[in-house]
């Protein structure tokens, strides 16, 4: 029995989890209203930022890497000139997880200052 609890503590410790059901129902919709799109055929989210020009785009990315490399969470992106294209997702767990919300959440605030 307590061997079966050991087991279960470990997966949920070394392994990222999947939102599930009940959170995406609660986070989802925050991220629609602030332009987050869920991309079809694949369990993540999409949003497009536009820049003034090439300076303002890159510093942008430059703050996003710097928490991406701290959160060990890194965004698919495509950058030209002044816009960038960021899709989020947890390749540990195929699909949308908790860190791709928190990531999310600091690429908007980043994206006005
Ligand atoms: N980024 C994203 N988006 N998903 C992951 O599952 C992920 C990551 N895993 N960055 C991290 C790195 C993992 O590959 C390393 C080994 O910790």
């Amino acid at each position: 029995m307590s061997c079966n609890i050991v087991s279960v503590v470990t997966s949920q410790a070394g392994k990222i989890q999947a939102l599930t059901r009940e959170e995406r129902e609660q986070l989802l919709p925050m991220l629609r209203n602030a332009q987050w799109v869920e991309v079809v055929g694949r369990d993540a989210i999409y949003k497009e930022f536009i820049f003034k020009d090439f300076n303002q785009a890159f510093g942008f990315m430059s703050r996003v890497a710097l928490q991406a490399e701290k959160m060990d969470h890194h965004p698919e992106w495509f950058n030209v000139y002044n816009k960038v294209q960021i899709t989020l997702s947890t390749h540990d767990c195929g699909g949308l997880s908790q860190h791709d919300i928190t990531l999310a959440t600091f690429i908007d605030q980043v994206s006005v200052l």
